[in-house]
């Protein structure tokens, strides 16, 4: 079946994160690619000195009337990095009125790492990311991100107690499957754990040193990708961490390169793991 998704990110016109990362994998996947852009920015906002910022909020609404005149649906919806909080209403409106029955609602909360916040968001954005994240199908926190929708404090070295105690909070708070990413029991390995029908698997595979910006969106567009070509939601899981591992093996090397990962080199492996 032709399947037609819509992403709705943000463009960071440098930086291989969001959009620029979401199209070309979701394309490579075989999907029909709309795009919303939530804001343009001249670069990302992690590790750059400065950056400019468009907010795209006021299209939002204008574009969803115009695809209801039009007809224009679509098979599964992706939301990642959001320009304002006030946006977090029109998207739900457009997910309301254009997904298709029976489609996928997947939301990257985006929003934080590594315990802190993305610079620019506040505690009213996580709110409202709650009530997104809570109507979603599919979400995919960072142990971070997870933190801030359960307002659980953030640890960065814990056992499963704390990611069952994370997954007990935010599936009564109406979370349905739940992907986190970067879930880390050991200092030698990480790893993606999965939550369906209300039970736990994890995938564990090795962790490279430093970490790399944007690998957040490579996994969730890969996951995406996979899940759309009708791939179970743990075997998509496992699908995007083994691509987004060889990402980041290709970019370790390349000191100048910190910004992103070469994610494009690895899009033939990925393409062969779906099966294409
Ligand atoms: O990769 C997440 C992301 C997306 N978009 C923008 C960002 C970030 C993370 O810093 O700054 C603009």
């Amino acid at each position: 079946m032709h399947k037609r998704i819509l992403t709705i990110q943000d463009i960071s016109c440098v930086g291989q994160c969001s959009l620029t990362v979401a199209l070309p994998i979701l394309s490579a996947a075989g999907l029909e690619t709309a795009i919303l852009p939530s804001a343009v920015l001249s670069n990302h906002t992690g590790g750059f000195s400065g950056w400019t910022f468009t907010d795209l909020t006021d299209d939002m609404p204008k574009i969803r009337e115009r695809w209801e005149i039009e007809k224009i649906d679509f098979s599964a919806v992706y939301t990642g990095y959001l320009g304002s909080a006030r946006q977090i209403d029109y998207v739900k409106d457009i997910v309301n009125s254009r997904l298709i029955s029976g489609g996928h609602f997947i939301a990257d909360p985006a929003m934080a790492d590594n315990g802190k916040l993305y610079a620019g968001f506040d505690a009213a954005f996580v709110e409202e990311m709650k009530k997104l994240c809570f109507s979603a199908d599919i979400i995919l926190p960072n142990i971070t991100e997870a933190a801030l929708l359960t307002d659980l404090e953030y640890k960065e070295t814990y056992d499963s107690s704390y990611t069952d105690k994370l997954t007990e909070m935010l599936l009564a708070r109406g979370a349905k499957t739940i992907v986190f990413t970067g879930i880390s029991y050991k200092p030698e390995t990480t790893g993606v754990l999965v939550v369906e029908n209300g039970k736990p698997r994890y995938y564990e595979h090795r962790k490279i040193a430093g970490g790399c910006h944007g690998t957040g969106d490579v996994y969730a567009s890969a996951f995406v990708g996979a899940l759309e070509n009708g791939i179970p939601a743990f075997d998509a899981a496992k699908i995007a961490a083994d691509y987004t591992l060889e990402c980041i093996e290709k970019t370790q090397d390349d000191k100048s390169h910190w910004y992103g990962v070469k994610f494009e080199s690895a899009l033939p492996s990925y393409i062969k793991m779906l099966g294409h």
